[in-house]
């Protein structure tokens, strides 16, 4: 069976994994599966990404898919530039994801550069699209304004980030709502109780939500000039934020 169609029944039996979540080779090895899955409106997201790129990749820019796992935002900004001569770089500093990626995506999309770095210390320029697509979520608070600073910097005018991110609820009642209807979603899609609930603790720690005010009003703090809320699907959301 091809990686693809492996499918995440990581939590599910008695060899679980314990402790915080972490992007290793049984996660790589389930990846797509586990997304597809686990996140509402993922593939709708990719495809979108990919029509992003054809608006506004630019000529002799960069395009950076920032936490890229197994590269499917980085390809959809591939195919999206169409005949627009620029560069895409994906970035993870998770080896299991990244090797993954390279060695499934190289053959078809030779000119795709791959970097095994961490997104706060990765050089940034020239960039005329920056994907951040469920990454950000993963650093701790503090040290996110610093990389959207970053971001901002290295992008030229005219050119945006795509920051998608699971979020939390304005207040706790529209949070209950939200987690509720993710966990239906997750139910839907074959996850069992046991298995949401183990996935829910090695995540906690982890993945660190904010409201989406508060996405907003950092991505301002970074310098951009606008943000624009272009998906939502529960807790789920994708921005566009222009320089
Ligand atoms: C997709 N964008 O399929 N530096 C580099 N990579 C990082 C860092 C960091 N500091 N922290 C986490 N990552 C993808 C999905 S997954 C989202 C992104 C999820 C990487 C981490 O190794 C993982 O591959 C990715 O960010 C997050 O569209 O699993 O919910």
């Amino acid at each position: 069976m091809s990686d693809d169609k492996r499918s995440d029944n990581l939590y599910a039996g008695a060899g679980a994994p314990l402790g915080d979540f972490v992007f290793d080779d049984a996660v790589a090895a389930v990846f797509p599966d586990m997304i597809r899955r686990s996140v509402p409106g993922y593939p709708a997201i990719i495809n979108m990404i990919q029509l992003l790129a054809g608006r506004y990749a630019q000529e002799r820019s960069r395009l950076y898919d920032l936490g890229c796992s197994l590269g499917a935002s980085t390809v959809a900004l591939a195919l999206g530039r169409g005949e627009t001569p620029c560069e895409v770089v994906g970035v993870d500093n998770a080896p299991a994801m990244l090797h993954r990626a390279a060695a499934t995506i190289g053959g078809q999309h030779p000119d795709i550069q791959w970097i095994c770095d961490d997104i706060r210390k990765v050089p940034l320029q020239n960039a005329s699209i920056v994907v951040m697509n469920f990454t950000l979520q993963f650093l701790p608070r503090d040290e996110r304004l610093t990389v959207l600073r970053r971001i901002h910097a290295a992008l030229r005018p005219g050119g945006i980030m795509v920051l998608s991110e699971k979020i939390a609820g304005e207040d706790p009642n529209a949070d209950n709502l939200l987690v509720d209807m993710h966990h239906a979603f997750k139910r839907a899609n074959g996850y069992s109780e046991l298995e949401i609930s183990r996935k829910r603790s090695a995540l906690e720690d982890v993945l660190l939500p904010e409201t989406l005010a508060a996405h907003r009003k950092r991505l301002a703090e970074a310098g951009f000039s606008r943000s624009d809320l272009w998906f939502q699907c529960f807790n789920f959301v994708s921005l566009v934020a222009q320089k």
